[in-house]
């Protein structure tokens, strides 16, 4: 029997209730279709932060390396830990190390959900550029608490990273609907926007069969709002994809229901699967986050790791929970509660 090693990170907030009841769903798929998973839970987060001096030990990265995948559930806990040192401490060196260049983000209605638009039949994949952009972490502040002060970040954009990624988008749109989006601010910035969009232009002349469109990410916004159907794969840099993503939430119901890859497309290290969500502070200890997102997430992982009939019994399970209006409104269900119908779905 096959066996996939999973790290598991927790995390800070919500993302331990999360990942609790995703695993349970994982266990529950595994023994049915005939696989095994073996978990192994990292305790790096803000409290690990605060009791050690970093977000994970120094050799972290090589402990993960092991892995066959992760599955993190949130990172971040800004009353004691700044969120800029969270992010750089964890997910990013994470997402950077293991080139997981692609974050796939999918945004559509499950059944039962209202979504804040009269759109329902909308089905988008946002991928995002995740190690390299806008996030790159090039930058400093010179004469730091003065007058002169200056703060300069410098977003980083190789040939290498947005053909890479720009290649993924006309890849997927190709096995979809064959349509892509690439999202650019190129009018505004004129060097690397400029240079993003000929990457577009050169490339689609090898997919002839994908029908691309250019867009800034102020129409991109607007668009989605607007007229949702008409997108099939979005492609954007780090930072707006960032931020279309959580608008791609917003109109599939919110954050609760927004799963996200983040792909090392090369295997040449694991892939790291999460919720779009953060760790939400306010609600950490009611019991009513919303596990959805990250059960959707832990399906995109078996898909990866070619458990295909696994991803689909999960998605099928998520849909007819939903369905029955288990987990579609903020606060309605407990996670527990969530989380059983899913498990007893899976029986069906
Ligand atoms: N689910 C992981 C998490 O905590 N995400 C919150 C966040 O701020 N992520 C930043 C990013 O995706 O770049």
């Amino acid at each position: 029997m096959k066996t996939h090693r999973i790290a598991l990170i927790p995390g800070d907030g919500i993302g331990t209730p999360v990942i609790d009841a995703a695993w349970q769903v994982l266990e529950k798929t595994a023994k049915t279709y005939g696989f095994a998973v073996d978990g192994t839970t990292f305790p790096w987060s803000c409290d690990f932060y605060r009791k050690t001096g970093s977000m994970m030990p120094a050799d972290g990265i090589e402990t993960l390396r092991g892995f066959d995948a992760i599955l993190l559930g949130a990172v971040g806990w800004p009353a004691e830990v700044p969120d800029s040192v969270s992010l750089h401490g964890l997910l990013l060196p994470i997402r950077k190390a293991f080139v997981q260049y692609a974050n796939i983000r999918p945004h559509r209605l499950l059944p039962g959900v209202e979504g804040p638009l009269k759109a329902e039949n909308f089905d988008i994949l946002c991928i995002r550029e995740n190690t390299e952009g806008e996030y790159s972490g090039a930058g400093g502040r010179v004469h730091q608490g003065t007058a002169d002060e200056v703060a300069v970040e410098t977003s980083i954009f190789t040939r290498t990273g947005v053909e890479r990624i720009l290649r993924y988008g006309f890849e997927q749109a190709r096995a979809r609907r064959g349509k892509l989006a690439s999202v650019t601010k190129s009018n505004a910035q004129k060097y690397s926007m400029v240079f993003w969009d000929e990457i577009t232009a050169k490339l689609s002349a090898e997919y002839p069969d994908v029908q691309v469109a250019s867009y800034h990410i102020d129409a991109m916004a607007a668009r989605m709002v607007m007229a949702p159907e008409s997108l099939d794969v979005v492609v954007a840099s780090n930072l707006f994809g960032d931020i279309l993503t959580d608008l791609g939430a917003a109109i599939q119901g919110g954050l609760g229901f927004a799963a996200s890859a983040n792909i090392n497309p090369d295997r040449s290290a694991p892939s790291m699967f999460e919720p779009v969500h953060g760790s939400a502070p306010d609600i950490a200890h009611l019991g009513i986050a919303n596990p959805i997102a990250t059960i959707w997430s832990a399906a995109m992982m078996l898909d990866h790791l070619g458990e295909a009939e696994g991803a689909k019994a999960i998605m099928a399970a998520l849909e007819a929970t939903t369905a029955r209006g288990i987990g579609t409104l903020p606060g309605r269900n407990k996670t527990d509660e969530i989380t059983h119908a899913v498990l007893s779905a899976l029986d069906a």
